[in-house]
């Protein structure tokens, strides 16, 4: 009795489950009605400034650089992973080309082979005496070594790759911040000022205007310099995002309450786009990651354009401010103690 109750629950569950989908797409509308007065503000002044890239930054410092059809986006009908611009990429994407595919390939063609030798040979009508072995040492020595030897073979560049991927950044990284909001991505900069850039999914005619791939393209880009490593630290303000830019096989989870780091390094000049990738709710599908990698002069003025400050500059200004102080307590040892708080403030 009870299976017929179970199952005519299960029936209707079923039957209601295209209406629980249907709910789930209303959804993104009326979270997308919220985040919008920022949005439609944009929108409205963006036709004005169509001329020149809608960045709303400083032109002469910065415009936006145009991505490159098929790099750093997915294409249509791809199959491959995307061509990579960092060396972990490189790497990973030979392990997966040159090793793994190879080693699956000829391990399917060689299992189908032993079956289908059974199913001719040794069937009931071929062979109607079945042998009676239960043991072979020879065979299970070698199909235990030669499984163990594949798996070795494939540890070898997997386990480096793996050590290389989590390498520490080195003192002199540029530290980004990454923070996934719902349903938007910030990126702060403290090395530079701390600025702060909040980057939204651009609307569909915008980014065509800007010939730019729609649900990839962002507002207001993360930009780093090319060939530099970049201390990524990232983390989550509300529930768990993940970061993630398929062309420089980087992602890490942006978990809210602890900071992830991983280091980020491209080797290429160019705009390459990623998507959070964690199910964070109902427009995790729209907020989109666009990283765009420019020689440092290009990024330093970059950061010019957001108000932010250059590091070795800062760093010069820095090292003034330490010798003004130096040069103040030793002309007037009575304000020996306000020096340090000076030198501490000119530090900070
Ligand atoms: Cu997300």
């Amino acid at each position: 009795m009870t299976h017929y109750v179970k199952a005519w629950i299960l029936a209707l569950g079923l039957i209601l489950t295209p209406a629980t989908a249907m709910a789930q797409d209303a959804l993104p509308a009326a979270p997308g009605a919220e985040a919008a007065p920022a949005e439609a503000t944009a929108d409205a002044e963006a036709p004005a400034a169509e001329a020149a890239p809608a960045s709303g930054l400083d032109p002469e410092l910065y415009t936006p650089m145009k991505p490159t059809e098929g790099v750093g986006m997915p294409v249509d009908g791809g199959l491959d992973f995307q061509p990579q611009v960092s060396e972990t990429g490189k790497q990973a994407k030979w392990i997966n080309n040159a090793i793994l595919l190879p080693i699956m390939t000829v391990i399917c063609l060689f299992v189908l082979a032993l079956l289908l030798i059974v199913i001719v040979r040794f069937r009931r009508g071929a062979n109607p005496e079945p042998s009676k072995t239960t043991h072979n040492t020879f065979i299970e020595i070698v199909w235990t070594v030669i499984p163990v030897l594949i798996l070795l073979v494939i540890a070898v560049p997997s386990i480096s790759l793996l050590a290389k991927q989590f390498e520490p950044a080195p003192e002199d990284a540029l530290t980004v911040k990454v923070t996934g909001y719902q349903w938007y991505w910030g990126y702060s900069y403290p090395d530079n000022g701390d600025f702060e850039i909040i980057s939204n999914m651009l609307p569909e005619d915008e980014a065509n205007a800007r010939g730019e791939p729609f649900q990839l393209a962002v507002d207001n880009r993360m930009v780093i310099p090319v060939g530099k490593p970049v201390k990524m630290l990232i983390t989550g303000a509300d529930v768990i995002h993940s970061f993630a830019i398929p062309a420089a096989w980087f992602k890490l989870d942006a978990v809210p309450g602890r900071i992830n780091e991983k280091v980020l390094q491209i080797d290429e000049v160019g705009v390459y786009y990623g998507q959070c990738s964690e199910l964070c709710g109902a427009r995790h599908g729209f907020m989109p990651i666009t990283v765009e990698v420019l020689p440092e002069d290009k990024f330093n003025d970059w950061v010019r354009a957001n108000g932010g400050t250059v590091k070795g500059e800062e760093a010069v200004e820095e090292g003034e401010a330490e010798a003004d102080a130096d040069a103040e307590t030793a002309a007037d040892e009575t304000t020996t103690e306000g020096a340090p708080a000076e030198a501490a403030a000119a530090v900070n």
